[in-house]
């Protein structure tokens, strides 16, 4: 399957390590179309451009089959993406760190999304990894 993985980048590289890991793990089975989020050395300010970024998005969540995001942080770029994928019918998985925040209603209430809890790298990782 194509998979979409989308994390926190504007706001902090804090879980950047973790995407990586995770995208690792979904590589051993999908292609993952987003493999610059896990990318520790790309730069969130001197980036391609805001239009490029948002129209090779949006590109990539109407190809791919499904969408994985990791919401612990809250980030605006991925609930646009959540509802862009909902909105053209995608599976969605949502992972989040239970002990660390308390996830939007608008996501957790949405009973179309696949909300996975975890509390450790090696438990999101074995759960990435039962997707497809
Ligand atoms: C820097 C580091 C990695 O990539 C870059 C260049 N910037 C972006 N490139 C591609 N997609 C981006 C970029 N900035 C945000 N996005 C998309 O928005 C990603 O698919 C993320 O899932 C989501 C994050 O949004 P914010 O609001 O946290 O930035």
């Amino acid at each position: 399957m194509k998979v979409y993985f989308g994390g926190y980048i504007r706001g902090g590289r804090q879980d950047a390590e973790l995407y990586r890991k995770a995208i690792a793990a979904l590589k051993e089975k999908h292609q993952v179309l987003t493999e610059h989020v896990g990318d520790l050395s790309l730069s969130t300010v001197e980036d391609k451009g805001d239009q490029a970024i948002y129209e090779q998005d949006t590109a990539w969540l109407r190809e791919c089959n499904v969408v994985v995001a990791e919401c612990t942080q809250v980030s605006l770029g991925i609930g646009y993406e959540l509802a862009y994928a909902e909105a053209h019918g995608k599976e969605v998985h949502i992972f989040y760190r239970s002990k660390e925040t308390q996830l939007s209603a608008m996501l957790a209430g949405n009973e179309r999304f696949h909300i996975h809890r975890y509390t450790d790298e090696s438990e999101i990782l074995a759960q990435v990894r039962n997707i497809g």
